[in-house]
């Protein structure tokens, strides 16, 4: 089981359902309402490097699938988004849009309190996970430059790197960058959410 959560708006509800609707051409267009509440979306992976007994390559079809349940806190339930972890869960997803910089102080705070509410989830040799997701960064020439540098300053505005020295014993933290547009990530989000359940 894996949280997501982020601010309205960051695209949490458009990359969860890129990541279940894998065979499904996703239409851009279908309006997505903002998620009101907590939404439960089942997220299936294919067990990567298994093999045939002939030894090929299994098919597609062949290779056995994991069904991972990802729960996406509305932003909304921001204020209250500590009360919605369930002492279970250790693996999270936390979606920031670095192209809207207004965002970003109210980011930072809800970041700092969902580190801490994951950092106590974490049980002696089973450390806590999180995943910080850039989102929307279909993005080309110097718009991506700028965004990239808006990156950079969200790390420090966060304070990225003390608050994983601080909780280093306790959460692992990985980066990614994403789009829905052109699916950029979604091969890495994949392995990491598979990576993690299999913990
Ligand atoms: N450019 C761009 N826009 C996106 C992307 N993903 C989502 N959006 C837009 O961001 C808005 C909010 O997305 P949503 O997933 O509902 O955000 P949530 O509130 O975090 O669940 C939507 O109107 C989408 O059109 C993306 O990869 N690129
Ligand atoms: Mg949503």
């Amino acid at each position: 089981m894996v949280v997501c959560a982020g601010v309205e708006g960051a695209g949490k509800t458009y990359i969860l359902k890129r990541l279940s609707c894998e065979e499904e051409v996703f239409d851009r267009r279908q309006l997505v309402h903002p998620t009101v509440g907590v939404s439960h979306y089942q997220v299936r992976l294919p067990v990567v490097g298994e093999k045939r007994a002939d030894g090929k390559k299994k098919t597609r079809g062949e290779l056995p699938t994991e069904l991972v349940e990802v729960r996406e806190l509305g932003g909304a339930l921001a204020q209250n988004w500590p009360s919605y972890f369930r002492p279970e869960d250790r693996r999270l997803i936390f979606v920031v849009d670095a192209n809207d910089a207004s965002r970003l102080p109210e980011v930072a705070v809800h970041f700092v309190q969902c580190l801490e509410t994951l950092a106590a989830r974490a049980a002696g040799e089973d450390k806590a996970s999180l995943l910080l997701l850039f989102s929307k960064t279909d993005l080309a020439g110097e718009e991506r430059e700028l965004l990239l540098k808006n990156e950079a300053n969200v790390r420090q505005l966060l304070r990225l790197s003390d608050l994983t020295k601080w909780h280093e014993d306790n959460i692992e933290v990985e980066e990614l960058s994403c789009s829905v547009w052109n699916e950029e990530g979604f091969p890495q989000i994949k392995d990491w959410i598979l990576r993690k359940s299999l913990l």
